[in-house]
Order: C-alpha cells, then sequence, then structure tokens
C-alpha cells in the first residue's frame, strides 16, 4: 500500500478537526471532500467558532483604491436578454427572488437602489494570486432578505448570474452587515466588466465568490438538490465551497 502523503495526512487531520468543530456547531458546508474540502471544513468551522460575532474584513480610506482594478472571467456576457437591458442601461432590470420566503417576486433595480445602502472600501483577493482594493455601494444582502421574508428554516441563499456560474452563502455569511448586492464601484455605476447591474460583494472570501451579473436569488433550506449539490458552480473545478481569508 502507497503511504499516504504528509499533505494527505495534515489534510485529513484538518478535515477530522474541521468535521469536528462544524458538527459540534451543527454546521457542515455543504461539500467537504476532497483535500480541498478537508482544509474548507476546518477554516469554515474555525470562522463559525472563533468569529462568531460577525467581525468587519477590513476596509480602507479612498487614497488606497487601486487606479486599475482588474477584471477576471466574464467581461460582457454574450446573453442576448442581458444585451436587451444593456441598451436600455437596465432600467427594465429585475431581480428574481424565489425559494424559503414569503413575497417571492422580482425586484426593480430602482427598488433596490431605494433601499439604505453601503458604501466599503475592501481588499479583493483572487484565488489567481492577485488583489486589489476598491470601493463598493450596494444594499446588504439582510436588507433585500428581510424584505422578502426570508423564513427561519432558511439555511443558504443560492445565486444565479447571466453567464451561467452560481454559488451559495449560508445564512451567516449572507447576513454579514459587508455582504452587499453592489450596484456602484468608485463612486459611479458599477460597469459592466465589474458585473453590472448588480454583483455580489463577500469580502471575507476569496475572488470567485464576488458572483459578477447575478440573475436571480434562492433562498433555501439546502443545497444538495441544486446542480450538482456541491453548493457552487467552482467546486467541480477544484474550488471550495466556503473559501474563507
Ligand atoms: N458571473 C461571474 N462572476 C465572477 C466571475 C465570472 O467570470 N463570472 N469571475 C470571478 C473571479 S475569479 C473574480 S477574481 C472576480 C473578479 O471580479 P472583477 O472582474 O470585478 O475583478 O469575479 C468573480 N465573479
Ligand atoms: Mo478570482
Amino acid at each position: 500500500m502507497k503511504k499516504p502523503s504528509r499533505r494527505k495526512l495534515l489534510a485529513g487531520f484538518a478535515g477530522a478537526g474541521g468535521a469536528y468543530l462544524a458538527a459540534s456547531r451543527g454546521t457542515f458546508p455543504p461539500a467537504c471532500r476532497g483535500i480541498f474540502g478537508a482544509s474548507d471544513a476546518l477554516t469554515f468551522a474555525a470562522h463559525r467558532a472563533l468569529l462568531s460575532h460577525q467581525p468587519l474584513a477590513r476596509e480602507f480610506g479612498r487614497e488606497m483604491i487601486t487606479k486599475n482594478f482588474p477584471v477576471n472571467g466574464t467581461r460582457n456576457p454574450e446573453d442576448a436578454s442581458y444585451q436587451k437591458l444593456l441598451a436600455g442601461r437596465f432600467t427594465d432590470w429585475r431581480l428574481p427572488v424565489d425559494g424559503l420566503v414569503s413575497n417571492p417576486g422580482e425586484l426593480p433595480l430602482s427598488l433596490l437602489k431605494s433601499l439604505p445602502s453601503r458604501t466599503q472600501i475592501t481588499q479583493h483577493s483572487c484565488e489567481e494570486g492577485w488583489s486589489a482594493i476598491g470601493e463598493w455601494t450596494g444594499v446588504q444582502l439582510s436588507r433585500v432578505l428581510e424584505r422578502v421574508g426570508a423564513i427561519p428554516q432558511a439555511r443558504y441563499v443560492v445565486f444565479r448570474t447571466v453567464d451561467g456560474w452560481w454559488d451559495s452563502l449560508d445564512m451567516s455569511d449572507a447576513m454579514h452587515p459587508q455582504t452587499l448586492l453592489a450596484y456602484g464601484m468608485n463612486g459611479g455605476d458599477l460597469p459592466v466588466a465589474h458585473g453590472a447591474p448588480l454583483r455580489l460583494r463577500v469580502e471575507r472570501q476569496l475572488g470567485y465568490k464576488n458572483l459578477k451579473f447575478v440573475s436571480r436569488i434562492t433562498v433555501t433550506d439546502r443545497v444538495d438538490n441544486i446542480e450538482d449539490g456541491t453548493g457552487s458552480g467552482a467546486f467541480s473545478a477544484g474550488f471550495p465551497w466556503y473559501a474563507g481569508i
């Protein structure tokens, strides 16, 4: 038999520790297999155990804003209905919200903009190894969830995007004060390349969790019955679900 590598052993311990912590708190990341899964479970459980008072990610002064914030991934979705909405400057754009909510429906962009807003200057860290500081303005996801009446059984919020990405947050991250549905960047409208008209900002998680071009949100008590059951479209490509930093 091949001796397990040190890395695998460590991952095993981390996984067991993570699983123990997670189980003792009655919470698990949806997908926790493989090497990434083990350490992701540990980060997740450690954050939930140690950071249960919802600490804020660091915020910066305006002078720290990165001049040319990189664009990563989709720059301008080809989708025909997206292009039509873009041509109309997103005036007819709406966000469908469904699932475990007492008021499902489609929220116009103007309504999202009329809710109290939050602006935060934070550092975005891409899993590919770059980071940049940007100013984001939007509505806290918690306010949107309150508005649509997310019911107490709700445990996750699932996000879909125009370009076929999807991901989920558990309620702790969904309700975090810095979790935004952002429509503004660096004092102006959110540029198309950065996900117009609406993107997710989750400041304590890696770049790919910050979905651009959000097209639907679904409130749910389980993710094992959605798509491949892993909770994240990035998981099958080898990226952990939680991705906490
Ligand atoms: N819908 C969608 N969301 C996405 C991506 C994408 O290609 N499509 N790229 C992700 C990655 S890997 C990163 S680092 C950030 C990049 O955001 P930016 O282009 O505004 O820098 O968006 C994330 N969200
Ligand atoms: Mo990224």
